[in-house]
């Protein structure tokens, strides 16, 4: 296996109220699971095995729509995971704060414009806070592309990422995506994003 599921820092209900246990589980160990077993099942015995995600995703557009799709879902729920409580800071903070600040003028503009970026992403996609050249920005992407494809209309690097595929939040808030958001802002664990950042 060349990629493995990370193992879940927390347990399944360690994100209630905001994330139900529910919802986590089957998020984790059947979406996520299926995304690396599928990635793992489409590189091996070809010229991708081995080959870092990194290199897979800026040379997407050439590959197999399966490779995109499910190399997108594997990378993509990671940095979910990792993003979300418990621990951790509830708000950025140092220089993480003032590049908030710098790109989008305070940290309510920021929130307001990364809610708006997943509330009307059209079907099933992610949103995401980038570090572009050095500046922060809001984007999204359909499916489970993300910012590091070439197929990106905006590319970057990923520090934050929401999941806004009706799965991630339907057994609890239905329809109500906007709910789900504000939800899972207030689960953002800003340490890990941090690290993201710097990383
Ligand atoms: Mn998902």
């Amino acid at each position: 296996m060349t990629f493995q599921l990370p193992k879940l820092d927390y347990a399944f209900d360690a994100l209630e109220p905001y994330i139900d246990a529910r919802t986590v589980e089957i998020h984790y160990s059947k979406h996520h699971q299926g995304y690396t077993n599928n990635l793992n099942g489409l590189v091996q015995g070809t010229e991708l095995e081995g080959k870092g995600l990194d290199q897979i995703f800026s040379n997407v557009s050439s590959l197999p729509v399966g490779v995109r799709n499910n190399g997108g879902g594997y990378f993509n729920h990671n940095l979910y995971w990792k993003v979300l409580t418990p621990g951790g800071a509830s708000a950025p903070q140092g220089e993480l704060l003032e590049a908030i600040n710098h790109a989008f003028g305070s940290f309510d503009a920021f929130v307001d414009q990364f809610a708006k970026a997943a509330a009307t992403r059209f079907g099933s996609g992610w949103a995401w806070l980038i570090d572009k050249d050095g500046e922060l920005a809001v984007t999204s992407t359909p499916n489970q592309d993300n910012p590091l494809m070439d197929v990106a209309e905006v590319k970057g690097k990923p520090i934050l990422g929401i999941d806004v595929w009706e799965h991630a939040y339907y057994l609890k808030y239905q329809n109500r995506r906007p709910d789900y958001i504000q939800a899972f802002v207030k689960a953002i664990n800003w340490d890990a994003v941090d690290e993201y950042y710097k990383g």
